[in-house]
């Protein structure tokens, strides 16, 4: 079972994997180390996305190890050993921990929000919670199915109001709603908004403000949901959020179309916010939590 989930986890990875990995063979083929081959080496993993910092250091670790010639194996657990430095702190578990827990998704348009909540509510009700969906945005109609669509799938419970109405109205009825109905779990859509519009942004706070008035500490848990696809440049578009409202965890998506996996490092190193989930594919079944030490050897094509 678990080794079924990690062989998942490296398939959705191998495009990044593929170039790492493979690089790395390449490069250390026939060849010793030296500060020529070093410096293929830190071509490969700033170009894979890991980021010149990161970069930086693992070759300082490598030109430290004094390896003569190493295998590809030997460099990717020292690799590992660096990556892991940084991510480990930063993995999160979600935990139920209240009667209903509730959670807001936000992020820009098209990075995958409302295919992470259906994703989210198929894990959840499998476990055996009581989940709802709440399609808070609003303004597109076919926002509105497309999660209607999911909770179908999922069977998770659906919230929704009238088309252009209020979303922060609809995101404090349905908590009113999911706490009589004893849900355990509330997973938030909301619509795309790039950071440079502000009625948009202005909209997130206020759903933000409306739902304490229930309960301060609601919502539970906020998440941004960024494009594994755009690599590095999901920072700014994280800061803006972080600005904005309290980020408590990330969603990383689309690791499977991109080669860019090694992204995670930077935006990890750089945010200092934990990451919960990554996406590895269109299906439900592809959300992986996020482990560390799993990612890790995913991405580097290790056992
Ligand atoms: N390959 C792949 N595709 C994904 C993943 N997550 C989401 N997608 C696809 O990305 C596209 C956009 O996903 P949505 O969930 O609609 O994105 P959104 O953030 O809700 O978009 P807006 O509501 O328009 O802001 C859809 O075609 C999804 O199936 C993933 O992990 N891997
Ligand atoms: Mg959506």
């Amino acid at each position: 079972m678990v080794f079924g989930w990690f062989k998942k986890l490296k398939s959705g990875l191998s495009k990044s994997s593929d170039k790492i990995s493979g690089g790395i063979k390449k490069i250390l083929k026939s060849k010793k180390i030296d500060e020529s081959t070093l410096e293929e080496l830190e071509e490969l993993l700033i170009s894979s996305d890991l980021g010149v910092e990161c970069s930086s250091n693992i070759i300082s670790e490598l030109r430290k190890s004094k390896l003569v010639s190493p295998s590809p194996e030997n460099v990717k657990k020292i690799i590992k050993k660096k990556i892991e430095i940084i991510l480990t702190n930063l993995e999160r578990d979600i935990e139920l921990k209240r009667n209903l827990f509730v959670v807001l998704i936000v992020g820009v348009n098209g990075v995958g929000k409302t295919a992470t909540i259906g994703k989210l509510a198929d894990k959840f009700v499998k476990e055996g919670k009581k989940v709802g969906v709440v399609a808070a945005d609003t303004f597109r109609a076919a926002a509105v199915e497309q999660l209607k669509i999911w909770s179908e799938k999922t069977n998770a419970e659906f919230f929704s109001a009238k088309e252009s109405s209020d979303p922060a109205a609809l995101a404090y009825q349905s908590v009113v709603s999911a706490k009589k109905k004893k849900l355990d779990l509330l997973l938030i859509d909301t619509a795309g908004r790039l950071h440079n519009k502000t009625d948009l942004m202005n909209e997130l706070s206020k759903i933000i403000r409306v739902m304490k008035k229930i309960d301060e500490s609601l919502p539970n848990e906020t998440i941004l949901v960024l494009d594994g696809n755009i690599g590095q440049n999901s920072i700014r578009q994280a800061e803006v959020f972080k600005d904005m409202c309290n980020i408590d965890s990330l969603i990383i998506t689309k690791l499977d179309g991109s080669a860019k996996g090694g992204a995670i490092v930077p935006i990890a190193n750089k945010l200092k916010i934990p990451i919960s989930f990554i996406g590895t594919g269109e299906s439900q079944e592809d959300l992986a939590k996020f482990e560390s030490d799993k990612f890790c050897s995913a991405l580097l094509d290790m056992d």
